[in-house]
């Protein structure tokens, strides 16, 4: 369950609908390509909030389907229609992913108690290991140490994907509870992270540069950390100039540079113009 692991994107065609050669596409560039360790699928990345759950549950069998047993593989069940995750929860351990995750309850503000109670009935119903996404910039909902302490009683609940830029919170985390898993989610942050002694990384960029990511959570566990800089350097140049031109479709578009059947993001999401479908060009032939 450690390393570095892809929030994998969906490719959707005009219409909105799953697009499975691109995802198939997008699945083996992840393994054969870019080497990442495993997928996070149905994350935000996924367009997971845009999309139905007949669609949730076709991605996750073409993932599985396409994966095989590659690569370590991460569900993303959470859904503010506590059935809907349950069901989803279910569905996945069936098709045998190593682990589930969920997205804290959001929208409404649930108290503590409530988004306890979520992740707890979620797991009552499989049998599998639970990896809480908590994202507080998204979804408006921060936990403090004691109440991370509070899901961790529960043991399925083996650890979370923070992306958060609380490093001080991080390294209380990564003190209190050893043997929990932590992932870093924020890409341009993952040397800060790793410095923490973090078990691995989910991102979005991992797409398409998931090798540069490897090497900055290496070097910075070898304790290589100057090495490691210049590396996340050269990330975050990267970074920078994709979160300028818009994230999730700027790396749709680098994949098609790099011949990847990307497909394009699913509505409210627009569409990148002429102008900006060009730049993502430059991007990838200047930082990759
Ligand atoms: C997800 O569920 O797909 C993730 O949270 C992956 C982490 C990414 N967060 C979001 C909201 O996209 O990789 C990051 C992020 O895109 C990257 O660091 C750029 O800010």
């Amino acid at each position: 369950m450690k390393g570095i692991f892809t929030a994998l994107m969906c490719s959707f065609d005009e219409e909105g609908k799953i697009n499975e050669k691109g995802l198939r596409e997008m699945v083996r560039n992840n393994i054969d390509v870019q080497k990442v360790d495993g997928l996070y699928v149905n994350g935000s990345t996924g367009e997971n909030f845009l999309i139905s759950t007949e669609d949730k549950k076709r991605i996750f069998e073409i993932v599985k389907d396409e994966a095989g047993d590659d690569v370590t593989l991460i569900a993303q069940v959470g859904s503010l229609n506590i059935d809907e995750a349950v069901d989803l929860a279910k569905f996945t351990t069936d098709l045998k992913y190593d682990a589930l995750s969920a997205v804290t309850p959001f929208y409404y503000k649930f108290d503590f108690d409530e988004i306890k109670d979520y992740y707890n009935t979620i797991m009552a119903n499989v049998d599998n290991q639970m990896i809480v996404y908590s994202i507080p910039a998204l979804t408006g909902v921060s936990m403090n140490l004691e109440q991370f302490g509070e899901l961790f009683e529960n043991e399925k609940i083996i650890g979370v994907k923070f992306t958060a830029p609380d490093f001080f919170l991080l390294e209380r985390l990564r003190h209190a509870y050893p043997d929990k898993l932590l992932y870093s989610g924020f890409d341009e942050m993952l040397l800060s992270a790793s410095v923490l002694n973090v078990d691995g990384a989910i991102g979005s960029t991992f797409n398409v540069n998931g090798v540069r990511a490897r090497k900055i959570f290496e070097l910075a566990q070898a304790g290589a950390v100057e090495e490691a800089r210049a590396v996340q350097k050269e990330t975050n140049d990267l970074i920078a100039a994709i979160l300028d031109n818009g994230l999730y479709p700027t790396i749709k578009e680098i994949l098609k540079h790099e011949g990847v059947d990307a497909g394009v993001c699913r509505k409210p999401m627009k569409p990148l113009t002429e102008a900006k479908k060009a730049r993502a060009h430059d991007i990838a032939k200047k930082y990759l």
